[in-house]
């Protein structure tokens, strides 16, 4: 999306309406307790809610937690100091429900954290932008391996970023691509498509646009479309849209303010079984991790997810091929298509 302000107030109506509609969204938070995890994190602050961060023993978790959704404006990518000031719009957007949301898992967190929770220390959160901002007027095709060197990429004419469909990428991977060291404003269009096996390292949205990268590929189940290390804010409905067949692997990611971090397509013409697994990610603000076709054998397993309560770890849906708006069928773990354990999640 092109105006960030404009849209966080535009959608904050619609966010909140989203999280009421649904009985998964339900604030069970507390609520009033933050200052209770205040303390143990140094960089925590505001928003969505005061990162506890208290995963001493853990380096994988210990400064993930702490660097919880910095903000764009955080350019800082040392250490603790991007002041995990959580993004916004996510934050104030789920209101009730996020309001007692860093709280839920306030004391409990801190003192249960084994440190494999959210992403690792060496993924370090929302890098600052180097050089200038690349504008595409094409889509950059990538065949083996694009280093963007931590610049800045938007759209320029290839979509606004609003939720229409049929916007262009930015970058389209080949089968056996790798995309890395990427930032990717606003207009984000169509995000990145990946036609198969492919890799994400270390790209970063700061306001995704229809969706952040999908997966498109091909016939082939053993497909894998990895992104490792990276994050995403303000994405209106989806994170990552998985199309074809095979596996999504989301690891290391920090997310904030966002509809649904991944999507089985739930409607397109060819429907195949999806799999997703997500572990260490940060997330905040949102309203589902992940969104499955149970009639299709969709699977989706988590593990090291620290999320601020109201959000749906895993929602199943009836998918379908005609077009049509899938229906809801379920939530939580049922050992067969959301495939986690309470001990896999926790409260940042
Ligand atoms: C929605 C839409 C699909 C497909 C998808 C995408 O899920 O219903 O048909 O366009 O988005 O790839 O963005
Ligand atoms: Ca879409
Ligand atoms: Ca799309």
């Amino acid at each position: 999306m092109s105006k960030p302000s404009v849209r966080f107030w535009f959608f904050l109506p619609i966010f909140a309406l989203a999280c009421g509609g649904s009985g998964d969204d339900s604030g069970t938070d507390p609520g009033g307790q933050a200052g209770g995890s205040v303390a143990a994190g140094a960089s925590s602050r505001a928003g969505a809610g005061n990162v506890s961060g208290s995963s001493a023993g853990g380096a994988s978790s210990a400064g993930g937690t702490g660097r919880a959704g910095a903000p764009a404006s955080a350019g800082a990518s040392s250490g603790g100091a991007s002041s995990g000031g959580a993004p916004s719009g996510g934050a104030a957007g789920k209101s009730g429900g996020q309001a007692g949301a860093g709280t839920a898992g306030g004391g409990s967190a801190g003192a249960t954290s084994t440190g494999n929770f959210g992403p690792a220390a060496s993924c370090v959160a929302w890098p600052a932008a180097t050089g200038s901002t690349q504008k595409l007027s094409k889509t950059q095709a990538v065949s083996k391996d694009f280093d963007g060197k931590l610049q800045r990429f938007v759209s320029d004419g290839l979509g606004d970023g609003a939720q229409g469909e049929n916007q262009l990428p930015l970058f389209e991977l080949a089968d056996g691509a790798t995309l890395e060291n990427v930032i990717i404003g606003a207009p984000a269009a169509d995000g990145i498509h990946c036609s198969g096996t492919c890799t994400l390292k270390n790209v970063w949205w700061e306001d995704v646009g229809e969706d952040a990268a999908t997966q498109k590929g091909t016939s082939n189940s053993s497909q894998v479309m990895t992104i490792d290390c990276g994050g995403a804010k303000a994405a209106s409905d989806k994170v990552f849209q998985q199309n074809g067949p095979g596996t999504m692997k989301i690891s290391n990611f920090y997310v904030s303010n966002f509809g649904k971090l991944f999507r089985s397509c739930g409607n397109c013409s060819k429907q195949f079984a999806k799999h997703v697994v997500i572990s260490n990610i940060l997330a905040t603000g949102g309203k589902d991790l992940a969104g499955v076709n149970e009639n299709y054998n969709d699977t989706a397993t988590f593990s090291g997810i620290l999320v601020s309560s109201g959000t749906t770890i895993c929602q199943r849906y009836t998918g379908n091929n005609t077009g049509a708006e899938p229906t809801a069928t379920g939530t939580g773990p049922d050992g067969k298509v959301c495939i986690y354990k309470a001990s896999d999640i926790k409260a940042p």
